[in-house]
């Protein structure tokens, strides 16, 4: 089939479903409840709407450990509010891409019911059973939501293999059972109409063979499971087969979830010859600044430092150039809100520096992604007790690190979880000022951030110098502009601490962005002098004067 690249040209807006609109009041997001926000998507002007997963599961990760591929999660409707939420995002010009979750699925799909069951089951092989060795855990590989990889199944003595959640058992993909029945999932889905999949952790599908433990430093308990994982043997050919077998029968959009990925894997996924897929999520930049403690991981409060950010955004733009395809994002449900994060939530700066980080990254080559809220400049939540969590990564963190192993004090904890944790990103979308911001009439899933009566969609739609009104002019530009979408890419100043700048090149016209990135008034030269301002975030230009969180747009001929 001949494939076009549409999906070059495209702006994709995450919808977290649980927490993006309820329709019935019982306090959790929804089919219907989306389905009468597609016009708000619409009008910002994204093509493709990315949904977080919408299937039947226990909810241990918030639908991230999957029951049942084939069906909708009560909560969240039934087949016909799908079906009728396709039709209409269809008929209004919206793509709707999936998740595909098939690392792993819920312990309680009917797979690996079977599976415990006994030795000789026939699905028994569908997931990765180990015996003890010397009486404990197979190998050394510590999971990533804490504790080991490996859980004891009393029934058969045995153990098996979770990289995640002890209720998100994962897939042998060896066994090519497996492999059919997710293609014939892809392909349930596909035949409905939808448009692409997100793949989650699709780089961790291929284990290494034999399971070998995995370098550890003395001090820590378990070794990191993505360096000993990611990027397996198999992968590229797993791949391959799901696009002879599946893809390349339809015209749609992929991008594969790579934490552990490099430039170099990606364009092996990606690249032009590969067959594979069309772009990967990386995680070089949201996993800048991790603890000095390499025991804590990601468990910090220090803020990124933009040399660093300008240096990893920049490699993957660069190396990926002309042989891969970058996805663009700040934040999603997985990673703090970009605002809070990258610039400033302080009220003084917050719209400004918003709309300075959505140039920023919506300039770059690649496919833009805005996470919900991201388009309202939606910031952190700022929780200070650990009652205030909801998320099973940050509540695990904190027992292991606090309660059992005693390597971090509670206040330090505490601050590092208000920093960093995906609860973040997934309290309600903040809709108006009424009472919990017309997410719902009922009583929410998850408590709101209380700066909803200031910062809702109602009131960036009743205010032209919005933040939402800027991505729209943002994302109009790029579906506009081939040197937007195809330039190649130059940083300017690397070294430059407070401004980041660069500059993009096609058939002889250059893009010129430059942020401050400060709350300080500063002064660059780039030649911006000689170019034709696209767009910028205050309504005059001073030229080589860079304002607050100043961020402009030149073209130059
Ligand atoms: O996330 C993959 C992943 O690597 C996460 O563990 C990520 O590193 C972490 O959230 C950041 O601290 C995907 C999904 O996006 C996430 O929501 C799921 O929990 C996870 O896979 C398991 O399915
Ligand atoms: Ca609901």
């Amino acid at each position: 089939m001949a494939k076009s690249d549409w999906w070059k040209k495209s702006v994709v807006y995450q919808v977290y479903p649980r927490s993006y609109q309820d329709s019935n009041n019982d306090g959790i997001g929804d089919l219907p409840g989306l389905t009468s926000r597609l016009e708000y998507i619409k009008k910002l002007g994204a093509d493709v709407i990315w949904l977080n997963p919408i299937y039947k599961s226990p909810d241990k990760d918030n639908g991230y450990d999957i029951s049942d591929y084939r069906n909708i999660q009560d909560a969240y409707g039934t087949m016909s509010d799908f079906d009728e939420m396709l039709k209409k995002a269809h008929s209004l010009g919206l793509k709707i891409m999936m998740d595909l979750v098939v690392n792993h699925t819920s312990d309680q799909h009917k797979w690996f019911q079977e599976s415990k069951k006994s030795k000789d089951n026939p699905y028994r092989d569908y997931y990765i059973w180990r015996d003890p060795v010397d009486g404990h855990e197979p190998n050394n590989w510590g999971s990533y939501f804490n504790g080991s990889t490996w859980k004891f199944d009393e029934t058969t003595g045995q153990y098996y293999l979770h990289l995640f959640a002890e209720g998100q058992p994962d897939l042998n993909w060896e066994n090519p059972k497996v492999r059919d029945e997710v293609w014939s999932v892809m392909k349930f889905w596909l035949d409905k109409g939808v448009d692409g999949f997100r793949m989650d952790v699709i780089n961790l599908i291929s284990k290494p063979a034999g399971l070998p433990d995995g370098p550890k430093a003395d001090d820590e308990r378990y070794a990191d499971v993505g360096k000993a994982v990611a990027d397996g043997h198999r992968l590229n050919e797993f791949l391959q087969e799901m696009n002879q077998k599946v893809l390349s029968k339809y015209d749609v959009m992929t991008v594969g979830e790579m934490p552990d990925s490099t430039p170099q894997d990606a364009i092996e996924y990606t690249g032009l010859d590969s067959n594979e897929l069309n772009m990967v999520f990386q995680f070089d930049h949201v996993n800048l600044s991790p603890n000095k403690d390499i025991r804590l991981g990601k468990w910090n409060d220090e803020p990124v430092k933009l040399v660093e950010l300008k240096k990893s955004l920049s490699k993957w733009e660069n190396e990926l150039d002309g042989k891969g395809w970058n996805s663009l994002y700040w934040n999603n449900h997985d990673q703090p809100r970009a605002v809070s994060r990258f610039a400033t939530d302080d009220p003084k700066y917050r719209v400004r520096a918003a709309k300075m980080l959505g140039t920023t990254l919506q300039m770059m080559q690649g496919t833009p992604y805005v996470y919900e809220g991201e388009e309202l400049g939606m910031t952190n939540v700022h929780y200070t007790k650990l009652s205030q969590y909801e998320d099973l990564e940050s509540l695990n963190a904190y027992k292991e690190f606090v309660d059992d192993e005693e390597i971090v004090d509670k206040d330090s904890m505490l601050s590092y979880l208000a920093d960093r944790t995906r609860d973040n990103a997934r309290t309600p979308m903040q809709w108006d000022d009424s009472e919990n911001a017309g997410f719902t009439k009922g009583k929410p899933w998850f408590e709101l951030n209380p700066n909803y009566t200031e910062i809702n969609a109602k009131a960036s739609l009743d205010d032209k110098d919005s933040v939402f009104y800027y991505y729209q002019k943002l994302i109009d530009l790029r579906h506009h502009s081939d040197l937007i979408v195809y330039g190649n890419y130059e940083v300017l100043d690397i070294d430059d601490k407070e401004v980041f700048a660069y500059k993009r090149h096609y058939k002889g016209q250059t893009l010129l962005v430059i942020s401050n990135f400060t709350d300080k008034e500063l002064s660059r030269d780039y030649g911006q002098n000689d170019g034709e301002l696209l767009i910028g975030n205050y309504n005059d230009d001073k030229e080589t004067n860079l304002r607050a969180y100043e961020s402009k747009v030149y073209l130059i001929r």
